[in-house]
């Protein structure tokens, strides 16, 4: 269900750009109103709307972030709220429920703490409320590799192999929503994109203010691109949003769609 509101909203959209409204250390009251500033600005050309912790802990959850999920949901934008779950599955279980409840569409969760007792909680109560999970799979900064890029031993195989390539195909056999991938590492977006072909859609984070290019992350294999700082602090942000907008659109369009 979350998968098709984003393949619709981006078909409705021509946008495959989901913007990150993260606008630094701020007053609560400053905050949200500048993020529905920017989110009433932009809204046209983005397909999906995302928000992290560094939203929550000023706002508030139900005070504050809840007021930007129904504005977004108004603009008739998807929202996913970037927990990174990473806990015991009894407190992921009521982290990913407190989110849906405030109206979030899918949660992002990290699949370090396995299934059992880590985050078949979380895919338990999305599909109970019919929301959608996106797991980390490899993340953008160069840190990444110390943990999403360490070989480890397949437990069924015997054989060492990337961390990242277990987490993609742990992404498939969880049915994931989506699946992170850094856009500032188009090379593991191609790999990982050979291991979830169209069954588990890529969402890449990292473009511009990281040193991700838009063009080459959706050529190597990214359907969703998740932008940032070069929109919110751009001069002009409705401008900026449609210039990646229409790179990355075009991109995706050369390469014939998302189910490549
Ligand atoms: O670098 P930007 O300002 O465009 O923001 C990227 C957003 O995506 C930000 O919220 C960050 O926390 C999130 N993110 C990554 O940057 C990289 C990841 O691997 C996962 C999430």
């Amino acid at each position: 269900m979350f998968r098709q509101e984003m393949e619709s909203s981006a078909e409705k959209k021509k946008s495959n750009i989901i913007l990150a409204l993260d606008l630094g250390v701020d007053s609560p009251q400053r905050l949200l109103t500048r993020s529905l500033r920017i989110l009433n600005t932009t809204h046209e050309h983005l397909c999906a709307v995302k928000l992290n912790r560094q939203a929550v802990l000023p706002l508030g959850l139900f005070t504050g972030v809840q007021k930007i999920v129904n504005r977004a949901k108004e603009l008739k934008l998807p929202t996913i709220m970037d927990a990174k779950i990473n806990d015991i599955g009894n407190t992921n279980r009521a982290i990913a429920e407190y989110y849906y409840k405030a109206g979030f569409d899918a949660v992002i969760a990290s699949p370090f703490v396995g299934w059992t007792e880590g985050l078949q909680p979380v895919f338990e109560t999305a599909q109970k409320m019919n929301r959608g999970v996106i797991v980390l799979v490899y993340m953008s900064h160069r840190g990444a590799i110390e943990g999403y890029g360490q070989m480890v031993q397949d437990a069924d195989t015997g054989q060492l192999v990337p961390q990242y390539r277990i987490f993609a195909e742990r992404a498939l056999k969880w049915k994931a929503d989506g699946a992170v991938v850094g856009a500032t590492y188009p090379e593991k977006i191609r790999e990982i994109h050979t291991v979830l072909k169209d069954k588990v859609e890529i969402y890449s984070p990292g473009v511009g203010a990281q040193g991700g290019d838009a063009e080459v992350a959706v050529k190597a294999g990214a359907d969703y691109l998740i932008v940032g700082r070069s929109v919110v602090e751009a001069e002009d942000p409705a401008k900026k949003a449609e210039q990646i907008k229409d790179v990355a659109w075009q991109s995706l369009e050369r390469r014939g769609g998302k189910t490549e």
